[in-house]
């Protein structure tokens, strides 16, 4: 059976970086994010007992930098004793840039190959499967606001508000279209392993997450932005002082971040984060989203702009 399914990247606002257990894929810490709209993947997965390999395309394109992970989500679905399969991606925004690509890939992977499988696993188990491959890729199974909470043997995934119960925008300057130099899972185990300020990190983390629950269920804008800069520059900090420094910066993403700084001192609701890559999110309250947009577009260097609201989670599509 072929099955279809859609995913929309997450942007987290409490982030997570680093890994408690690296085998298993599991978090050294919960996160919180809020599921995107307009930004999505398809995947369509067929078991085909007449296959011998698993086979992926990315954009009609065979793609063999991602069938490792591919075949792992499969795995874990359906066991390795399985059919291989064919599987088919489009995605409608740049890969491996920082811009969450794998959240919603595997999100989709999950819940296509779930139903390809016969399996139909229910959310919080599809959240496990995809955070085994990537740990973003679990919240990206819910919609709106998520957290992520990290126990010691396994992650659990809830949805704490609909997107439309609070319905933020997020305006992305992408201010550079290359892959990122390092991938993120191993820059957490460089920053664990050699970054003076990993223990502190990992140590207000439950403290950071309490303050940006309470402020999205106040829809508290002011205090969500600042524990949501706070914390994204703590993680930031902690890949600056790994050794050796993960920067994934560049001068225009500093340039973006401040002028995200005098749009809010000119009374606009509006905060950045910033990921593994150059991209900044700026997150704002929808009636500001066009100013925030111009403002961005505005600067030199940014190559592009992306304006998103928030979106439900992983679904599966008819034409599977
Ligand atoms: C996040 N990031 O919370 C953080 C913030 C990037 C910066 O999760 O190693 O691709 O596959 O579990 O999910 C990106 O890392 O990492 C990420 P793996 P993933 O969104």
């Amino acid at each position: 059976m072929r099955a279809l399914a859609k995913a929309q990247p997450n942007i987290a606002l409490i982030k997570y970086w680093g890994k408690r257990d690296i085998e298993r894929n599991l978090p050294a810490v919960g996160s919180l994010s809020i599921t995107l709209e307009s930004l999505w993947t398809t995947m369509s997965v067929e078991f085909l007992p007449t296959l011998e390999q698993d086979r992926f395309s990315l954009n009609g394109t065979p793609c063999d930098a991602l069938l490792s992970r591919v075949s792992r989500c499969l795995d874990r679905v359906a066991g390795d004793a399985r059919d291989r399969a064919a599987v088919a991606s489009e995605c409608n925004f740049p890969i491996a840039a920082g811009l969450a690509s794998s959240a919603s890939a595997f999100a989709a992977l999950a819940l296509a190959a779930s139903e390809a499988a016969g399996e139909r696993l229910d959310a919080p188990s599809l959240a496990r499967v995809a955070g085994s491959i990537s740990g973003s890729a679990a919240r990206s199974v819910f919609g709106g606001f998520v957290e992520l909470s990290a126990g010691a043997d396994d992650i659990e995934v809830r949805s704490l508000a609909a997107p439309e119960a609070w319905p933020l925008c997020v305006v992305v300057a992408v201010t550079a279209l290359e892959p990122k130099p390092i991938a993120s899972g191993d820059a957490m185990i460089r920053g664990a392993q050699s970054s003076p300020f990993y223990p502190r990190w990992i140590a207000q983390q439950t403290e950071d997450l309490k303050a940006a629950r309470a402020a999205v269920a106040s829809h508290d804008f002011a205090r969500l932005a600042a524990v949501a800069e706070h914390n994204c520059l703590k993680m930031h900090s902690v890949m600056w002082t790994s050794r050796p420094p993960i920067v994934y910066w560049n001068s225009v993403t500093l340039a973006c971040m401040q002028a995200v700084r005098a749009l809010r001192a000119n009374g606009h609701s509006v905060f950045f984060t910033i990921d593994a890559g150059p991209q900044v999110k700026a997150v704002c309250l929808p009636e500001h989203a066009d100013t925030v947009a111009a403002a961005l577009g505005d600067i030199d260097g940014v190559a592009q702009i992306l304006i998103s609201g928030l979106g439900p989670g992983a679904r599966l599509l008819d034409g599977g």
